[in-house]
């Protein structure tokens, strides 16, 4: 009766944690669900294919340079550093200068560097660290909701990260104009998401709008930023690009973002 009695205790005891375990994966698989799917409007599933092209694009030009730091991509893949970003550790030095005239890592942020510019980070540091766009008037801008007509079988949208201030006042002329803008955003989580930027913020974020229903789905913030790069001839420049995040994506994750050109 005793080793009936244990038995069962042990096998009420297997169920249980059987059950708690099941109970405990539904629920981490709800969270991770639910996590990605506040944090990404456009998709609950991540685009494989896009993910897999753009890897594939940066490897089908290897003598091109996307980001025109003077690293040529097929030496980016080498070593290691994003071809769509003049600093992929962000220390302040291009991946050119570290690889070719400091020959530090340029995956691993040293800011030993440009601290001994002594001179040059003197000068750089007068200059605010945001920059205004000099755009706006206080005001929310829209252009009426139309996608325009745009190729989508064009993929030099993966070679080239329009993150520089004079992409952005492009976008927000076009919207001044009364046109839409086609987005591409890129992240290496969720893929590629393409969508439209139909107006902007008084504080210079961009709407966004679903491309195929053509619904608004939220608001890229807009982050100016300014800073000391030494470039690829050793030299010491103010370098301005802007940091966006909003609708899943942000930059400071390595996402990027390109606008669809057209007449
Ligand atoms: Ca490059
Ligand atoms: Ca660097």
């Amino acid at each position: 009766m005793e080793k009936w009695l244990q038995k069962n205790i042990k096998w009420s005891r297997l169920t249980l944690w059987v059950i708690v375990s099941c109970a405990e994966v539904f629920v981490i698989c709800i969270h991770a669900v639910t996590a990605f799917t506040e944090k990404n409007p456009f998709y609950t599933q991540p685009d494989t294919a896009a993910i897999k092209g753009m890897r594939e694009y940066v490897r089908d030009h290897p003598d091109d340079d996307f980001d025109n730091d003077g690293v040529l991509n097929d030496l980016e893949l080498a070593y290691g550093t994003n071809s769509r970003c003049i600093d992929t550790d962000g220390d302040g030095i291009s991946d050119y200068a570290e690889i070719f005239i400091a020959e530090t890592d340029p995956c691993d942020a040293d800011k030993g560097l440009l601290q001994r510019k002594n001179d040059d980070i003197l000068r750089a540091a007068a200059l605010p660290n945001k920059k205004t766009i000099g755009k706006q008037d206080g005001a929310e801008k829209k252009a009426p909701i139309i996608l325009p007509e745009w190729n989508r079988y064009d993929l030099s949208r993966y070679g080239s990260n329009d993150n520089r201030l004079e992409d952005i006042i492009l976008v927000y002329d076009q919207i001044d104009n009364g046109k839409t803008v086609v987005t591409s955003l890129f992240s290496k989580e969720y893929g590629e998401v393409v969508s439209l930027v139909y107006g902007y913020t008084k504080e210079g974020g961009l709407l966004i709008a679903d491309i195929n229903t053509l619904i608004p789905v939220g608001v890229i913030r807009i982050q100016n930023r300014s800073a000391p790069m030494m470039m690829s001839d050793e030299s010491i420049v103010d370098f301005t690009w802007f940091d966006f995040y909003g609708c899943g994506f942000n930059s400071l994750c390595s996402d990027t973002i390109h606008f669809i050109k057209y007449e």
